[in-house]
């Protein structure tokens, strides 16, 4: 991995089978990094008060996360991978043989969909997952070389600045950047903007982007996804607390916090916050930082922005992705583009 940005520190770890090879960017794997938490820093000193979503994703919180994509009232999952089954193999078609990069590639179940249609194609492909959480990456980066014999599989754990910034150059005739999920909806417009002209850097011209998107629906609608009766959400959102204090030696109790979430309907996004039942002071030692809560005040761990199809085609049009193709379901409730990174600037 000599030919990697030399700025970053990688703890390289070869497992045993050639063809799968993970690299830690730096920070993601440590537990205490003098960079790592000033974004919570920041965040808690904040009024209102906020936290990264990306502290969701301890392993648990990776596992309740995959719990959440089985919901009944949790459709965008499904709706995207109905999407994707019905469209994979002219996906394949237009591009042909390609190194496939997953942002935020979790447990790669809807990457399948996928990796099936590029195998049946018969081309060479390489799958380059990205994600935060190295236990979750490992576990199906093998699950994935058992399943598929020929696949080459490399990838990193880190967040997806991290690892758009040091993606080294494809030896294959053509890469495809691909961000399912509607993960997009945890930025804002302005990072949002960011993230696609990274996207862009990170591509040749005539490469490809394929992004899939939750859009606007009714209120009860999205609100029964991010209060399911099973109580799963509220876990998730409640493990972060956990995640923290295990991260930071935190001293959060999550008995003392609630679960709360709703659609802002004039910024079109699910809101999800953690309310403090009491007053009450939290210490997170290895940040060196003190918290204080208010009864009732609330910390805001997600946005989830719900997008208008048409406007996201003018983004990523204005960004210079151009949309091959724009895909929904019947109900229009999830949107997939494939887009290629145009010749002019
Ligand atoms: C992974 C960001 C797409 O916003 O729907 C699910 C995370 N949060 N339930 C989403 C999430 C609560 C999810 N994303």
């Amino acid at each position: 991995m000599s030919n990697f940005s030399q700025t970053v520190n990688r703890d390289n770890l070869s497992l045993s089978e050639q063809r799968l090879q993970i690299d830690y960017l730096s920070s993601s794997n440590l537990h205490i990094n003098s960079l790592d938490g000033q974004d919570i820093i920041w965040g808690l000193s904040q009024t209102p008060k906020s936290l990264p979503p990306r502290y969701f994703y301890d392993q648990r919180g990776s596992e309740l996360f995959e719990q959440i994509c089985e919901l009944p009232e949790y459709y965008p999952t499904r709706t995207e991978a109905k999407i994707l089954r019905q469209y994979a193999q002219e996906i394949t078609q237009v591009t042909g043989a390609c190194e496939l990069v997953e942002l935020g590639s979790g447990s790669s179940s809807k990457t399948r969909l996928l990796l099936d249609a590029y195998q049946a194609l018969g081309h060479e492909f390489k799958y380059v997952p990205i994600d935060v959480s190295g236990e979750m990456l490992v576990e199906s980066a093998q699950q994935l070389q058992q399943d598929y014999p020929k696949l080459d599989v490399q990838g990193l754990v880190g967040t997806y600045e991290q690892a758009l910034d040091n993606l080294t150059p494809t030896t294959l005739p053509s890469r495809m950047i691909f961000f399912l999920g509607s993960s997009l909806g945890n930025f804002t417009q302005q990072k949002c903007d960011r993230f696609f002209s990274q996207v862009k850097a990170a591509l040749d011209v005539g490469e490809y982007f394929l992004l899939g998107i939750d859009l606007q629906k009714p209120k009860h609608l999205l609100e029964a996804a991010y209060n399911d009766s099973q109580g799963v959400t509220a876990e998730f959102n409640l493990n972060m607390l956990e995640h923290l204090n295990q991260r930071f030696a935190g001293n959060f109790d999550s008995e003392l916090f609630e679960h709360w979430a709703f659609y802002n309907e004039q910024l079109n996004q699910i809101e999800m916050h953690l309310r403090s039942s009491v007053d009450q002071t939290v210490a997170l030692a290895a940040l060196k930082l003190q918290v204080e809560f208010a009864a009732g005040e609330t910390i805001r761990t997600e946005i989830s922005r719900k997008f208008d199809l048409a406007i996201m085609q003018k983004e990523l049009q204005a960004q210079g992705l151009n949309s091959l193709a724009v895909w929904t379901d019947p109900k229009q409730w999830f949107g997939l583009f494939l887009t290629q990174k145009s010749q002019v600037d």
